[in-house]
């Protein structure tokens, strides 16, 4: 398996002075970056997401939708049974249950989201027609199982060999405890920025392993996990879902960029908020942001967390800033 301690790692920080313009006008603020064209751009949190965010890349530079290739970006981790956080060989819950939380928010402020889906490997395709083809935005539990299926979406086992004797060896001892960046911090919540200068995101997951059954994290809920605002921009966030549930982190940062905050400053603000009233020296948390201009930030608590771009063509990874190096 990939470990993306293994990546070459580069801070793309150190050069955000950016502060944004507000618009209060009209559904969009797509103002041209050069020769009257938008670069487009695709972000995802962990850098072992570099394949996603090829994926999405490529819909993108073709001249498709940020919400397509969004959509097929993260499908690729939900369908690689390596990848133990997200859909198909996902850690199970402390029952054995395979439960998928995804989002999915496109440039006019549509969205759709699943919460503790079973049994289905790409839980943010079935987001994506509950945005599409419902009235609604979350579909829970049965309900949005009966929903897929009604979709033609295929009923499997979603628990694989390998994630059932790491719960098989975690019944043993029954004892919970997140293990930072590496136990169950895999989400990939992404970002795309299309050549028509609209931005959507997508976020998908198997939420914290072993957890207690029916728990449903940030990651399907918007606002929380993924925030998307055309005038302004988007967030995503990985990590211990409970600490940005309580903060509501992604629209938080999309807010502060409102306010004129660069992505970078943003990001630093929302952990900043979590690590002032929550123990924060037990779990990770990650933002991920992007504005309109395509100018990237992002902020952690523990060193650790990073980040896949593709721009022009080329895919790099990003090593994000984070709270503890920075003040200990
Ligand atoms: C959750 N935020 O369910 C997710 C977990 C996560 O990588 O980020 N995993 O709380």
């Amino acid at each position: 398996m990939f470990s993306r301690r293994k990546f070459l790692a580069k801070s793309a920080l150190g050069s955000m002075s950016f502060a944004l313009t507000s618009s209060c006008e009209g559904k969009n603020n797509n103002e041209p970056q050069n020769n009257g064209e938008f670069k487009p751009k695709v972000i995802a949190t962990w850098g072992p997401n570099l394949k996603a965010t090829e994926a999405a890349w490529k819909i993108i530079a073709e001249g498709g939708k940020a919400i397509d290739a969004v959509e097929q970006g993260v499908q690729i981790p939900e369908g690689d049974e390596q990848d133990q956080s997200v859909g198909y060989g996902g850690r199970p819950d402390r029952d054995g249950n395979v439960t998928l939380d995804a989002c999915i928010m496109d440039e006019n402020g549509n969205c759709g989201s699943v919460c503790y889906l079973q049994h289905i490997k790409h839980p943010i395709a079935v987001a994506r027609k509950v945005m599409d083809e419902t009235p609604h935005v979350i579909l829970a539990g049965e309900g949005a199982l009966q929903f897929a299926l009604s979709r033609g979406f295929k009923k499997e086992n979603l628990l694989t060999e390998k994630s059932k004797a790491e719960w098989n060896e975690w019944m043993k001892e029954k004892k919970y405890q997140p293990i930072i960046n590496v136990e169950n911090h895999d989400t990939i919540g992404m970002l795309a920025l299309d050549k028509n200068g609209d931005m959507s995101g997508a976020c998908t997951t198997s939420g914290l392993a072993f957890k207690i059954q029916g728990r449903v994290g940030d990651s399907p809920i918007i606002g929380a996990g993924l925030f998307i605002d055309n005038e302004i921009g988007g967030a995503t966030a990985t990590g211990m879902g409970e600490a940005v549930l309580k903060t509501l982190g992604s629209f938080l940062v999309v807010e502060l960029m409102r306010q004129g905050r660069s992505p970078q400053e943003a990001c630093e603000e929302a952990v900043m908020r979590i690590v002032k009233k929550q123990k924060y020296q037990d779990f990770q948390i990650g933002y991920l942001a992007m504005n309109k201009k395509g100018e990237t930030g992002s902020y952690c608590i523990h060193p650790g967390f990073n980040y896949a771009q593709h721009q022009s063509g080329k895919g790099e990874i990003f090593e994000s800033k984070s709270y503890i190096t920075n003040n200990k």
